[in-house]
């Protein structure tokens, strides 16, 4: 203890400094634990520590402005399926109204149409075509053709973006959405229902002992991930090595369904160690998630029912639904209604950004 002179009675200005210190002391603390939130994980051979942002926490306004723009590419696998296309055209017109406001640093777009022949939508959405994998290996899963989409893209293409976001056709920008993404740290959704830690068993047949703990692999699918394209160039052709063994493995196939490729993407980049920043801010899913806030993207997987009191009914076709599966073969008509007083904010914007997309998207139910 300095500065103290007579027991008993503190100096104002000591108990002043004091103050001072012991705010910064707190503040820095504070500050520390807000940016690396915790805690290196994993300790395999090829793990990084993990940076665990709070999707909560924002980075000040000054500090993101003095930063210069790093742009990537945004890339949405597809096929030439109606249900698929119906989906792209309304993805492309919102990449279009976000690509140049002030926050968004998207570059390019590129549709990668994984059907092996050119659609009817070549000249309103800039395409690449690739190959489907050969008949019969996909054995009815879709899906498994991402990776190989990604693959071929990455080798054919010439993208002049460093980075690069992989989209889905059910994919809404609804906020300028910046490059998450930090460095060797792609950026990457949160999904509750990745769980590698509960599928030990089945995983360990994928990502063997010496890669670490099964908890290095991140609760994440390919889509929505910003990331650095060499990165992707190393995990794409393993990801589509390790979809196709997880096919063909029947314990696995079982136990992974129609995730399967989730977990291969998720696996394959853990085995080149590399670990996701993971942003719950990155997308929202209606009609779970009630609010758009900061979000950036909508995600409109599930079916949205209500009864005419705004009340949700989930698994029971609402009076008001929207559902993309509605509308397999064939786009959704102009000027869906809006759904009932009641109904979250993020379901009315949904059906907003829709109809706002199919108004001015030229030949809408032609095509
Ligand atoms: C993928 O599998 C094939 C066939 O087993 C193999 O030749 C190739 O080296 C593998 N590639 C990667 C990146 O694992
Ligand atoms: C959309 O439908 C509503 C009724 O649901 C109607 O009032 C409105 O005029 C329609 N808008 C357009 C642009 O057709
Ligand atoms: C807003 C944001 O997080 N931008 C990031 C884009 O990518 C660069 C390079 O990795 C990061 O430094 C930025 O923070």
């Amino acid at each position: 203890m300095i500065g103290r002179k007579n027991t008993g009675q503190a100096s104002p200005l000591f108990l002043i400094l004091l103050a001072l210190a012991f705010f910064f002391v707190t503040y820095n603390l504070v500050i520390a634990i807000i940016r690396y939130g915790s805690v290196g994980r994993g300790v395999g051979p090829n793990s990084y520590n993990r940076l665990s942002i709070d999707p909560v926490i924002e980075m000040p306004e000054n500090v993101k402005k003095q930063e210069t723009k790093l742009p990537y590419h945004v890339a949405l696998t597809a096929t030439d399926a109606p249900y698929s296309q119906w989906q792209c055209r309304i993805m492309y017109y919102w990449y279009k109204k976000m690509k140049h406001l002030p926050d968004s640093e998207m570059g390019g777009f590129t549709r990668v149409l994984h059907s092996g022949k050119p659609d009817n939508l070549m000249d309103e959405i800039p395409t690449m075509v690739v190959d489907p994998l050969p008949d019969g290996v996909d054995r009815g899963y879709i899906v498994l053709n991402r990776p190989w989409a990604f693959v071929q893209w990455l080798e054919k293409a010439t993208i002049e973006e460093e980075y690069i976001l992989m989209a889905e056709p059910d994919h809404i920008f609804v906020n300028p959405l910046p490059n998450l993404s930090n460095e060797g740290y792609p950026a990457a959704f949160p999904f509750f229902y990745i769980k590698p830690d509960q599928n030990e068993k089945v995983l360990r047949k994928f990502f063997p002992e010496e890669y670490g703990p099964v908890t290095n692999i991140d609760p994440i699918g390919n889509s929505p991930v910003i990331i650095r394209k060499d990165l992707l160039e190393k995990i794409a052709p393993t990801w589509m090595n390790v979809s196709l063994k997880m096919k063909e493995d029947p314990e696995a196939d079982k136990v992974f369904g129609w995730v399967l490729e989730m977990y291969a993407y998720a696996v394959a980049s853990a085995l080149h160690g590399v670990q996701h920043v993971l942003r719950k801010d990155f997308m929202l899913q209606p009609p779970w998630d009630l609010e758009i806030g900061k979000k950036f993207i909508i995600h409109y997987t599930y079916g949205c029912d209500y009864n005419l009191k705004g009340e949700l009914t989930y698994g029971k076709i609402g009076e008001w639904r929207f559902d993309k599966r509605s509308h397999l073969r064939g786009p959704p008509p102009r000027n869906i209604s809006l759904p009932p007083p009641g109904v979250p904010e993020s379901v009315v914007t949904l059906v907003k950004m829709v109809n706002e997309a199919t108004a001015n998207i030229p030949n809408w139910d032609t095509t």
